[in-house]
């Protein structure tokens, strides 16, 4: 029997440099109601606190900013996430910026601990860069080097101090067992990826990680490629699915932090919802970036709600 989904919202935002992401779960609940999908408005709803900080006071870290509140949001997801399947429940997570992934990933290893997590991370971006690397300081683009936990030093650029550098490891040892790292790379497998820098690409290709572009989804459909991750994670028992909007074309919507040309289309999209979201393997699945106050006519929100409701 398939589990019982519970949404669960994350609105932390300050991983992201622009604000307003915070703000999608509410706008896909309010699109959801308007479209009347009950199976989304039905279904539970619980919240994590909110962590934003929406002063605007000095960066301390300015090659990760804001990671106080990011370590302080994803304790808290984690916490969430771990509680709801235990409960034998699939969370669905609303996310606000992607640094939330590292909280609902430390949530799902620390009820599988010893077990074998896949990521599929359908996404324009790799979300490889640390505080070593990055060019903006936003830790939205950092989440999956968190995970995988190579500060890939090789590409250094940056100088953190010693206190960035403590609380960029407290961040990736998250949670009250500390595992890190919390994904191997090889167990990972990017959809969608066309936008990133030198030292995040190198990273990818040192570790051999799997990964899709834009144009190989197009040649070979998306079917194809979603049969080829699965079957490439056929080792994993338990798989961990986040779905950044910003991996959808722009001319879908332009409601999300970083919109890229040349994206996945809608039906491409659907694929991967009605593929991935009932997996029997598929743990918890992550829908985040978007954001209304770059959107229009709240488009990007209808969108995701007839992609989740369609795929429920
Ligand atoms: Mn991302």
């Amino acid at each position: 029997m398939e589990k019982e989904k519970i949404i669960i919202e994350a609105p932390f935002e300050n991983g992201a440099g622009k604000r307003g992401a915070s703000l999608g779960p509410s706008a896909l609940y309010h699109e959801a109601w308007n479209l009347q999908a009950h199976q989304i408005t039905e279904a539970a709803w619980e919240t994590v606190e909110d962590f934003n900080d929406i002063a605007i006071r000095p960066v301390h870290y300015p090659f990760s900013k804001h990671i106080e509140g990011v370590i302080k949001a994803t304790k808290a997801t984690a916490l969430l996430v771990e509680k709801t399947i235990a409960n034998h429940k699939k969370p669905i997570i609303l996310s606000g910026d992607h640094s939330n992934a590292i909280g609902s990933v430390t949530g799902v290893k620390q009820h599988f601990p010893n077990t074998r997590l896949g990521v599929i991370w359908i996404d324009a971006h790799l979300d490889l860069h640390s505080p070593f690397t990055t060019p903006s300081g936003n830790i939205h683009g950092m989440a999956m080097n968190a995970l995988i936990g190579d500060d890939n030093i090789i590409c250094q650029k940056n100088q953190p101090d010693a206190d960035a550098i403590k609380q960029w490891h407290l961040l990736k040892s998250c949670g009250p067992s500390q595992i890190t790292p919390k994904i191997q790379p090889r167990d990972l497998v990017y959809i969608g990826i066309r936008d990133y820098e030198s030292e995040e690409i190198q990273l990818a290709e040192h570790h051999g990680i799997k990964l899709f572009r834009p144009e190989v989804v197009k040649k070979l459909g998306m079917n194809a490629i979603l049969q080829e991750a699965l079957n490439y994670l056929s080792d994993c028992d338990h798989l961990y699915i986040s779905f950044d909007v910003d991996s959808m074309d722009p001319s879908i919507s332009r409601g999300t932090g970083t919109p890229v040309d040349d994206g996945l289309s809608l039906e491409d999209a659907a694929l991967v919802f009605k593929t991935l979201l009932n997996n029997p393997k598929t743990v918890a699945f992550e829908i985040t970036e978007i954001n209304p106050l770059l959107d229009s006519e709240n488009a990007m929100a209808k969108a995701v709600v007839q992609l989740l409701d369609a795929a429920w």
